[in-house]
């Protein structure tokens, strides 16, 4: 991790010499921000930018690039987006580090109104197929907001980027992808006479928790260097990932445990830190990541997180992708079940059941198999228990996105079998299977 910072640090301290040298600071000025972080001692997903503000004069470029981790990012900002921010900045500020029952009602009541007005990119139910296109496409807007019905994108005009101003509406890059020409990258051109002042931006796929700020300075103002930026953003990464370093070791050294209100046991799918606040970020790992099991035995997984348990695996597909046509689609594929039997919520829970925070372990509600391939509807919401039944090791078989509850598999040939989460690429395991 250091070293790849020391890397970019090195080329701004390049860029600052450089112009040193040009005498004056005449010229555009570039700086980067991170968007997620591939971390280098274990798997895991920032719902962060990195450094939360950058610093810029009119006419500079802050280039987005993004770290693929798998989960989906997006960079939306513009009017809109300030005010939203302006109600819930300072709310996020004073209650984030409180535990949420000392956090007063009304908080959360103002919190979800300044957030309800602006739309999200999933849908509220996720059933594999085209995401909210109004904002999983490109959205620039001078003024009003994007389309009310989901499906309807921006015009082509409208997805025709113009550089930011702070006056416009909506600013959108929508999904930013993994692959292709803009990969992985959303640069924002600052026009030359937008105002001094800090604008805010956020994610439209996980909320105004992940969010950041763009500091315009006047045009003869000294901004901080490119390495200054990177070892800003490098401390911020380094803060995020101690409560998560400590969280998994903490689940390596246990068997069973306690966390998020839900008992889990061995072998984990995912894993989080429960300390509350700041933290937006969550680990993409199999905890342990190799299990060794006899012929005939059962591993039954506990997720923690929106992950899969997956074996045989197609070839690396992400979980949003753009389509040519520009439609932006959630993977049924990463979503659904594969070869197993389907998400047991996928026909609605029974009457007085699976109802919020109602854990009752992991025998609370048996699936059954679905006859005719995958169900409706998606991820289950409450705990749920899976059993895939028995696997010769031959077929693709997946669990379909999991946040909370286990999956059990039988292994009946003995093998070395690789597996792996269908949205966190890092995120893979082994089963071993013996002979009895
Ligand atoms: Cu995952």
């Amino acid at each position: 991790m250091q070293g790849r910072i020391v890397v970019v640090a090195a080329a701004g301290a390049i860029a600052a010499v450089g112009v040193a040298c040009g005498g004056d600071a005449g010229g555009a000025q570039s700086r980067e921000v991170l968007v997620d972080y591939v971390h280098d001692e274990f798997a895991a997903s920032f719902l962060a930018y990195f450094p939360r503000d950058v610093t810029l004069r009119p006419g500079d470029t802050v280039t987005f690039r993004q770290e693929w981790t798998g989960e989906p990012h997006s960079v939306t900002m513009g009017t809109m987006v300030d005010e939203m921010m302006a109600v819930i900045s300072p709310l996020i500020e004073e209650y984030a580090e409180l535990p949420e029952d000392q956090i007063p009602p009304e908080v959360f009541e103002q919190f979800e109104a300044a957030a309800a007005k602006l739309p999200y990119m999933l849908p509220d139910t996720l059933e594999g197929g085209p995401v909210n296109q109004n904002v999983g496409q490109p959205c620039y807007l001078d003024e009003g907001a994007p389309p009310e019905d989901p499906m309807q994108p921006c015009t082509d005009e409208q997805q025709e980027q113009p550089a930011f101003n702070g006056r416009q509406s909506y600013y959108n890059s929508g999904f930013i992808p993994y692959t292709g020409e803009q990969g992985n990258t959303f640069v924002v051109p600052l026009a030359d006479d937008i105002e001094p002042g800090t604008y805010a931006y956020y994610c439209n796929v996980h909320g105004p928790f992940q969010a950041g700020t763009i500091t315009v300075v006047g045009a003869d103002e000294e901004i901080p260097s490119e390495a200054e930026v990177a070892r800003q953003a490098l401390a911020e990464i380094e803060a995020a990932t101690a409560p998560l370093a400590e969280a998994l070791a903490q689940a390596r050294s246990v068997e069973t445990a306690t966390i998020f209100g839900t008992e889990v046991r061995k072998p984990f799918a995912g894993w989080g830190s429960e300390e509350p606040a700041k933290i937006h970020a969550f680990i993409d790992e199999f905890i342990p990541k190799e299990n060794t099991v006899e012929v005939g035995e059962v591993v039954t997984w506990s997720f923690v997180g929106g992950h899969t348990v997956s074996f045989n695996v197609p070839d690396y597909f992400t979980q949003l992708s753009i389509e040519d046509d520009g439609t932006v689609i959630f993977s049924p594929d990463a979503l659904q079940p594969r070869g197993g039997p389907g998400h047991p919520a996928a026909e609605g829970p029974p009457p007085g059941e699976g109802g919020e925070g109602e854990s009752e372990g992991p025998d609370a509600q048996e699936s059954e198999t679905e006859e005719g391939g995958a169900p409706p509807g998606g991820p289950p919401e409450g705990p749920v228990a899976v059993d895939a039944g028995t696997w010769d090791g031959q077929s693709f078989l997946s669990s379909g996105m999991f946040f909370d509850g286990t999956y059990s598999v039988t292994f009946t040939e003995p093998g070395r079998y690789s597996y792996a989460c269908l949205v966190h690429p890092h995120m893979v395991g082994t089963v071993v299977v013996e002979e009895a």
